[in-house]
């Protein structure tokens, strides 16, 4: 097994404790004896992984039945690794049981999910105040954030560069609701205090964002290192080149972990249903008054959706948005169950095949 010296962050060995290790897991992981290892996923580059074991950090592959399955792990996922002494290897067998995760609609057709970050306890959703700044964007990344099963925060970064900070905060607190809002400058570290909160011991963050907004720039500052690379926006290509390419999680000082992403442009949702659902809860609260179950809040009567919109206790744009989401979603949906029943018949096409090949070996 090849050691990499802490590839993944500055901070020192660590314990599984305190790489977020918990209950759950332990529990999953008792069922493991012998040559057994288990540790977190830090960081993945294309077929090999790098993985934080107690006190280490080790570079391995993949077991071929993990594959079979498509089952790959994530950043964050906790792994079981089993050594093999006689190669000086180890390989990830097992995922554990994950306690929440962060995907999204796969861009294009097939409707796949794709993986963004395992286990993660809180995501950090940031936008940048200039031109970057879209509150339905917010609203589109909120639903995404609340459906991995963390817990969202929105972090409006570049506070230097804007002159109605406070504006920006207050728009994105509307559409926020419960959730918090933070102003920050990553590059001269104002506001930046107020996510030390959100930071304890164990603690896994993740960062997701448009290229540019100043993720790794963040991360820079909250190791008070620069261990990312940073770009400036205009010295990128035409095609928005991302400056960040892998996902990547650290451990800050503090003893939380923090997971750096690649900007994307545009997040799609994926099944994001119940999110939605969370994003707008003052909607699907009010939905609970509608004279149908299955309401959809366009003309139906006794809407009391609409009846709130009418009285201007709920903005037309809030409902349009929740509205044009879960189209969207449903749609998603669909798309999802076309690819299911397309992976089905490719399972029951290779089965077949199988069968075949099976029947015509004469050594059976
Ligand atoms: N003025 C100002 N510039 C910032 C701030 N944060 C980041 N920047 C600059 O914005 C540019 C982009 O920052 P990055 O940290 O590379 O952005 P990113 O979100 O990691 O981008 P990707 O890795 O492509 O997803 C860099 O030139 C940073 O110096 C800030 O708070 N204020
Ligand atoms: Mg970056
Ligand atoms: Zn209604």
């Amino acid at each position: 097994m090849s050691k990499t010296s802490y590839p993944c962050g500055p901070a020192g060995p660590a314990t599984l404790e305190e790489l977020g290790w918990d209950e759950n897991m332990d529990e999953a992981f008792s069922r493991y004896s012998g040559p057994y290892v288990a540790g977190r996923v830090a960081c993945q580059h294309k077929t090999v992984f790098d993985v934080l074991v107690t006190g280490d950090s080790l570079r391995v592959g993949v077991s071929g039945s993990l594959r079979r399955l498509g089952r790959l792990p994530a950043v964050g996922d906790f792994v079981v690794l089993l050594d093999q002494p006689e190669t000086g290897t180890s390989m990830i067998v097992d995922i554990l049981p994950r306690r929440s995760m962060l995907s999204r609609g796969a861009p294009g057709e097939g409707g796949d999910e794709q993986a963004m970050a395992a286990n993660v306890d809180i995501v950090f959703i940031v936008t940048a105040a200039g031109t970057d700044f879209n509150l339905r964007r917010l609203e589109r990344s909120l639903a995404v954030a609340y459906a991995s099963g963390a817990q969202p925060v929105v972090v409006i970064n570049t506070s230097d560069l804007s002159d109605d900070a406070a504006a920006i905060a207050a728009g994105a607190a509307e559409v926020a609701g419960t959730v918090p809002v933070v102003m920050v400058s990553a590059r001269d570290g104002s506001g930046i205090a107020a996510l030390d909160q959100f930071l304890g011991p164990g603690t896994t963050v993740v960062l997701v964002g448009s290229s540019g907004v100043g993720k790794s720039t963040l991360i820079n500052a909250l190791l008070n290192e620069t261990v990312q690379e940073t770009a400036d926006v205009r010295s990128r290509d035409e095609k928005g080149r991302h400056t960040t390419t892998v996902r990547q999680l650290f451990r800050l000082p503090c003893g939380a972990m923090i997971i750096d992403n690649p900007g994307i442009r545009e997040i799609q949702l994926g099944n994001a249903a119940a999110g939605i659902g969370e994003t707008f809860a003052d909607i699907t609260g009010l939905a609970q008054g509608c004279r149908y179950p299955d309401c959809r809040h366009e003309h139906e009567p006794g809407c009391a959706v609409r009846e709130a919109v009418e009285a201007g206790r709920l903005s037309e744009k809030r409902l349009a948005s929740y509205q044009r989401l879960m189209k969207e979603s449903d749609f998603q949906a669909e798309k999802n169950d076309i690819g299911l029943k397309r992976l089905e018949k490719k399972k029951y096409k290779w089965i077949g095949k199988a069968a075949k090949e099976f029947r015509k070996d004469k050594r059976y």
